[in-house]
């Protein structure tokens, strides 16, 4: 059975349903549970519900579209039925709450290896959390924790991503800075596929880190990374810094050199690059 997205043209699978997703996944820990909705306020939402009341590491929470789909620090995440891909994971990592902003960065490595796969130019990560083609923002991730003491009881791992969401129809605060895979190819995704390599690929890349650390992993991250020698200004939860971007630390920091070549590490915030 198909559906189309309105005004689109393009014919899209009905849905994403758990049962298609799971035939054939080949994954180690994630998705052997899969909560589907057509339509749910925020995938994170109902996940972090979730591992709260005891879900599984590996649970997986997909939805067709979001009602109040959620960004970082309030900020809201557009997502309209049919067309992307709305998911997130619940992990609960045996590592300390210190090391928590490096799943961030492995769910990029994922989200990019996987993008990669179906778009002829190779992406870029915005430390800490964006995903961009050409300057455009093509998908996003927001990681949530919940820690006690000093463990992380869960973590959920959300992420969005714009398959074959049409140009003309984003809404007017995005259609300038967002992209989709549709614009880039012209070619619409199966949601499906999609959907299942890029759970894979999270179970691949959980292992790693979980087995090797994230130092193990940092080259594949850095290879993505297209703020390498550009200067940046990070507005962080402690003001502004300014700087060079150098790399990311062993433990995900992002490494910035100031004027005087002296590194200081940033461990959260928004990436402005300052080079035209
Ligand atoms: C993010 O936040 O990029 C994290 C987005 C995570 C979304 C997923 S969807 C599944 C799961 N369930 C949820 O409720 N959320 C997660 P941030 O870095 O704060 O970026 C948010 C900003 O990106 C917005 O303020 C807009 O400027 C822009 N934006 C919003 N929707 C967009 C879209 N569909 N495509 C591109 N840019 C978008």
């Amino acid at each position: 059975m198909t559906k189309g997205f309105k005004g689109s043209g393009v014919e899209q699978p009905a849905a994403l349903h758990p049962d298609e997703i799971q035939r054939n996944l080949k994954t180690a820990r994630l998705g052997k549970k899969i909560h589907y909705f057509s339509e749910i306020d925020s995938t994170n939402n109902y996940a972090y519900k979730l591992a709260q009341t005891g879900a599984a590491e590996g649970e997986v929470v997909i939805a067709n579209g979001q009602m109040q789909g959620k960004g970082r620090l309030g900020r809201s995440w557009v997502s309209p039925p049919d067309v992307n891909v709305y998911l997130s994971v619940i992990l609960r990592p045996k590592f300390a709450p210190v090391h928590a902003p490096q799943l961030t960065l492995m769910s990029g490595v994922a989200l990019a290896e996987t993008i990669q796969a179906f778009i002829p130019r190779a992406p870029e990560i915005k430390w800490p959390n964006d995903i961009l083609v050409g300057g455009k923002k093509l998908a996003g991730i927001l990681t949530e924790a919940s820690c006690e003491d000093d463990r992380i009881l869960f973590v959920v791992v959300g992420i969005g991503v714009n398959l074959n969401f049409p140009q003309e129809l984003m809404p007017e605060a995005i259609k300038a800075t967002a992209t989709s895979i549709l614009t880039l190819t012209n070619q619409p995704v199966d949601r499906l596929d999609f959907a299942r390599r890029l759970i894979q690929g999270l179970d691949q890349c959980y292992g790693d880190l979980e087995e090797r650390g994230f130092p193990a992993m940092a080259s594949r991250w850095e290879r993505f990374f297209s703020l390498r020698g550009k200067r940046v200004r990070v507005e962080g939860p402690g003001g502004s810094v300014l700087g060079k971007a150098v790399g990311i630390a062993g433990d995900g920091a992002l490494i910035l050199e100031d004027e005087k070549g002296v590194s200081q590490r940033v461990i959260a915030g928004d990436v402005f690059p300052m080079d035209t």
